[in-house]
């Protein structure tokens, strides 16, 4: 496998070039390692970065089917635990779903994603891909199927894949719009080296605002904390995140926390966006870098390995036989499921925060928000619909 510096005339140039190494550049890359298709990766981060980044953790069914089809299961199928319940705890009491008896019966794979990041890297070079680490691309040519790097470089390849997040440059090579969407909520997203305090993802809500439980290891949980905009994490020390956080799960009456140290705090701002449309030229986006989802429904990283598998398929017809069906489709493809995913992230988003104060409209959404919940409590048509939207897309 070859690439060189310079233009593409009469040189040898990757087949597809991938910008960032992340669950949906990685996943690409490996399924078109697998058809013995030419590909390098430039991650602007160090492998050592990607390998740490803490951030996804639930993984649907359908994604662990994309990754087993592949070979690419072995670490979760070896470390991930399986998950099937989530809870609503409530000034009204708590209730549970247990989603694998709901919808269509099937579960997530808890399974951290910078676990899954570091298997995908490991796999990659094993089939002699080509990942350049700490390579920062500046600007893309969709109709040259050119990359400029930050240092001014440019490469050429047949056919470009933006997986280079929300931060990255790949959607403005992509004459359209970015539909976008700031929900006016940010979560204080926690890490704590701490056992998980419950079996199931825990979602509370108080008037204090929204408290999540979500599982990653045995010795690492993921907690979050509704915050008012532009809060400083600094001003969350343990203390106060350990207080806030048995408050609003009421402790009191449903049991005390396992705390530990918070090894990780972040602002999340519960933004989304749908970049239209992800295709141009020579030039295909994927994942973050084409939609980003509020984590409100754990759904970013399910829609980035199915972007990843369609995508890769399209490519290696295009490439093995010239037919450009597939890749002509790509975003027709694509956009549907980005904007399910999308409706149900914005239902969760509603069931989850409702606003304070005793004004006319806050009190009418926490009255719409209380309806919504018991709905779900009792109706099993209900139910069944967030089950079958909680697991899928
Ligand atoms: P990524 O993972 O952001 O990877 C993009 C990569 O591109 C690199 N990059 C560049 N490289 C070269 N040149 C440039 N100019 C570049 N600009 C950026 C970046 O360094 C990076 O390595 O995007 P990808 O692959 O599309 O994957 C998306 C997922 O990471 C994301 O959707 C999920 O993490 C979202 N998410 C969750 N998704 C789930 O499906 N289930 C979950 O349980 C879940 N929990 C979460 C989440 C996201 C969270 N945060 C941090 C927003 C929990 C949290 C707290």
């Amino acid at each position: 496998m070859g690439w060189v510096l310079g233009d593409s005339l009469g040189e040898t140039v990757p087949s597809v070039f991938i910008s960032g190494a992340g669950p949906a550049g990685l996943v690409l890359g490996n399924l078109l390692r697998a058809e013995g298709i030419d590909c390098v990766i430039a991650e602007r981060r160090s492998r050592e970065h990607v390998e740490q980044r803490a951030r996804a953790g639930f993984l649907a069914a359908n994604s662990v089917r994309i990754l087993t089809r592949h070979g690419l299961a072995a670490g979760l199928e070896a470390a991930g635990r399986q998950h099937d319940t989530c809870a609503f705890r409530g000034e009204h009491g708590q209730f549970e779903l247990k989603y694998s008896q709901l919808g269509r019966g099937e579960i997530h794979t808890v399974y951290p994603q910078q676990f899954l990041v570091r298997d995908l890297i490991g796999e990659f070079l094993d089939r002699d891909g080509e990942i350049r680490f700490g390579t920062s691309i500046a600007a893309i040519d969709a109709q040259q199927g050119e990359v400029t790097l930050d240092n001014g470089e440019t490469l050429g390849a047949r056919f470009v894949a933006g997986c280079d997040g929300r931060h990255g440059v790949s959607r403005q090579a992509v004459p359209g719009r970015t539909y976008r969407r700031d929900h006016g909520i940010s979560w204080l997203a926690l890490l704590a080296e701490a056992p998980p305090s419950m079996a199931s993802v825990m979602y509370a809500i108080h008037p204090n605002g929204f408290a999540g439980h979500m599982a990653r290891t045995a010795t690492v949980t993921r907690y979050y904390l509704q915050v008012p905009k532009n809060t400083d994490p600094a001003t969350w020390p343990d203390d106060r995140v350990w207080d806030e956080l048995n408050l609003r799960m009421r402790a009191d009456r449903y049991g005390a926390l396992n705390q530990g140290p918070i090894i990780e705090r972040r602002i999340v701002d519960m933004t989304s966006f749908v970049r239209e449309p992800i295709q141009h030229g020579r030039l295909f986006l994927a994942g973050d870098a084409a939609s980003l989802i509020s984590p409100s429904a754990a759904k970013g990283a399910n829609l980035a390995l199915m972007a990843a598998e369609v995508l890769a398929k399209a490519l290696s017809q295009a490439i093995k036989t010239g037919d450009s069906t597939l890749l002509d489709g790509y975003g027709a493809e694509c956009l549907p499921r980005i904007w399910r995913a999308q409706e149900f992230s914005h239902w969760m988003i509603n069931l989850l925060h409702a606003p304070s104060g005793d004004s006319e409209e806050a009190v009418f959404a926490r009255s719409l928000q209380r309806a919504r919940l018991a709905s779900l409590q009792c109706s099993r048509a209900h139910q069944d619909f967030f089950a079958e939207n909680y697991i899928g897309v």
